[in-house]
């Protein structure tokens, strides 16, 4: 228990920059509107903030696309804002977690300008170019090198005249992949991820890292991959988990948290990844990283026609899903948690009630989550149950992964316009990406300008302000769910079991650590729904935590749970 990492205990908070707080009233958020917040940070208890990207970017991807590694975009402010918002957080004993970007840059990063230049380039090699499929002329339809689709719709080869080929893009036009198997590209990045740590911060978030080794065979070639629905081919196996990623990964270790790592947290995200991946990466025998993000859970609802065709939920394979990381990392490696983040529609929305019972489902949820061994992640809002946006039209959009794939949709012409709205309403980005809702004012205090996406109009009852005044509030709940997994160890490192694995509407489990034990229970329902519980839960369990005033009673084994109610009991 003493040899347990800090981070088994710790909660990470993830800000996404342009929607936390405005300073200067140009609709977008920046650092010197964090600073206006780092209380409520230390209010809420949080031990780790994760910052989506500040750097220097044409923000076709949000800063996803990073055209200068170490320097702060204008539009967030400077590296001395920076400075002293990583100082204002490590005061008060929060660290600083930063987004690395290293699949891709920037179109616009010095790097590819001078690769794009010519063939000769002593860059040309830091990226993927490739002439024409044999025998095509340059530009013709179907002579991109490989038949591959892109994250963002549309081909992942991008055709550039100067030189007659094409560089690839895994995501958008204007993020071009960085081509690993050179060593020169790794040591820039190892280098500018040495200038980050030396400046004072804690650790990296490794933006989609499981792609940074592509399959390539003799002679530098890549290979098409499957053609599933549509006319691209699927990049996953060419691009996922590709054969160098482990060797890369403990490179980089070596080059660059040799000596540090105690202090630090390395989390990547592995789109992709299975369990056993997650094994290979987080064994600390490897020295790989500390943690990954697994994406089944939040794949679970996407349908037949992808993630804007979404079917609904189904509690057990949920259960199922956390039940298999739960267990595939229970001895070796580690877990981090999350329902939300910057890429996925708000979970109270998702898989809770986000109208009557907004503050018993995203209540409910948290406790689920955050009663799971593993790291919890708590994104921006999230603590507040804020809900998806419920844009009913194109216009509101600001996603390029959205208007893509509208884009796209039309040309095929299979989707009519109705659908294509439900489908964003229910999935897309932005449902994550609204301003923070502050007060009930203007604009919900984010920002005294025009904000660059819409706020939600239920900012006017759901906000920090309104949450803060109530104790039996998300905001407060969550408080209570931190300090809980900072005062109680099995809350940190108690085994995971399962309980009722086919109720399609109760959550329930247990974590047990030495002679203390929790019995975990969770509603996913909007009716009444009485279950058993194992023996001795009855008698003398401690309610720990729940978010009905008046908790359910177990009696004899059973139990009624209310609407989305949740509920913690502690036994020893
Ligand atoms: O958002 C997704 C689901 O539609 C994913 O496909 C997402 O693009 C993928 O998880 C990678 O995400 C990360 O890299 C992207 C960036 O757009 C995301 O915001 C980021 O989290 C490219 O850098």
């Amino acid at each position: 228990r003493e040899d347990a990492p800090w981070w088994t205990t710790a909660v990470v908070y993830q800000i996404y920059p342009r929607s936390f707080q405005d300073s200067d009233g140009d609709g977008v958020g920046d650092l010197r509107g964090v600073l206006q917040r780092v209380d409520h940070l230390a209010e809420l208890g949080v031990d780790v903030v994760w910052f989506s990207p500040l750097y220097r970017s044409p923000q076709d991807d949000n800063g996803y696309d990073i055209s200068d590694y170490q320097d702060v975009d204008p539009l967030f402010g400077t590296l001395e804002d920076l400075d002293e918002v990583v100082d204002a957080l490590h005061a008060r004993g929060i660290k600083v977690v930063m987004d690395l970007v290293v699949n891709h840059t920037s179109d616009e990063h010095p790097w590819f300008v001078e690769s794009r230049s010519s063939v000769d380039n002593p860059k040309r090699d830091w990226y993927w170019w490739r002439p024409p499929r044999h025998g095509m002329a340059a530009g013709e339809p179907g002579a991109e090198p490989t038949n591959w689709g892109s994250f963002f719709s549309g081909s992942v080869w991008e055709l550039d005249d100067a030189t007659g080929e094409y560089y690839l893009h895994l995501f958008s036009r204007k993020q071009p992949d960085l081509n690993w198997e050179n060593p020169e590209v790794r040591e820039a990045v190892y280098a500018m991820m040495r200038w980050w740590l030396d400046r004072g911060v804690d650790g990296f978030r490794m933006d989609v890292i499981n792609l940074i080794s592509k399959v390539v065979g003799p002679d530098g070639a890549l290979h098409d991959g499957p053609v599933t629905h549509g006319v691209l081919g699927d990049a996953g196996p060419g691009t996922n988990n590709g054969p160098r990623l482990h060797e890369f990964l403990q490179e980089m270790h070596r080059e660059v948290f040799a000596g540090r790592r105690e202090s630090l947290l390395l989390v990547g995200e592995t789109p992709g990844a299975t369990v056993e991946d997650a094994v290979l990466f987080t064994d600390p025998h490897r020295a790989e990283l500390d943690m990954v993000f697994t994406f089944e859970h939040v794949g679970l609802d996407h349908g037949p026609g992808g993630k804007y065709d979404p079917v609904p939920l189904d509690l057990r394979d949920l259960k199922a899903t956390m039940h298999r990381w739960q267990a595939g990392l229970q001895d070796v490696g580690w877990n981090s948690l999350y329902w939300d983040n910057h890429d996925q529609p708000r979970a109270v929305s998702r898989f809770g009630d986000d109208g009557e019972y907004r503050r018993e489902s995203a209540t409910m949820l948290a406790t689920v989550l955050h009663l799971h061994r593993g790291t919890p992640y708590v994104y921006q809002g999230e603590e507040l149950g804020m809900t998806n946006a419920h844009f009913t039209s194109f216009d509101r959009y600001r996603d390029i992964e959205a208007l893509r794939y509208v884009e796209h949709a039309r040309a095929l012409g299979r989707t009519s316009d109705d659908q294509l709205l439900a489908g964003l309403a229910a999935m897309s980005r932005d449902n994550a990406r609204t301003p923070v809702q502050w007060d009930a004012t203007r604009h919900a205090g984010f920002t005294t300008g025009e904000p660059w996406i819409a706020v939600n109009p239920n900012h006017r009852t759901v906000n920090a302000e309104a949450e803060r005044a109530d104790p039996s509030s998300v905001f407060h709940h969550h408080r209570r769910l931190i300090a809980l997994r900072h005062a109680e160890p099995v809350v940190a490192l108690g085994d995971f079991r399962m309980l009722l694995p086919d109720h399609p509407h109760v959550y329930a489990f247990t974590r047990t650590l030495d002679d203390v034990q929790l019995l975990v229970l969770g509603s996913f329902s909007g009716e009444e729904q009485t279950v058993e519980v194992p023996a001795g839960w009855d008698d003398d369990a401690e309610r720990v935590l729940g978010n009905y005033a008046d908790p359910a009673a177990v009696t004899a084994g059973v139990v009624t749970l209310r609407p989305w109610e949740a509920l913690v009991l502690r036994r020893r």
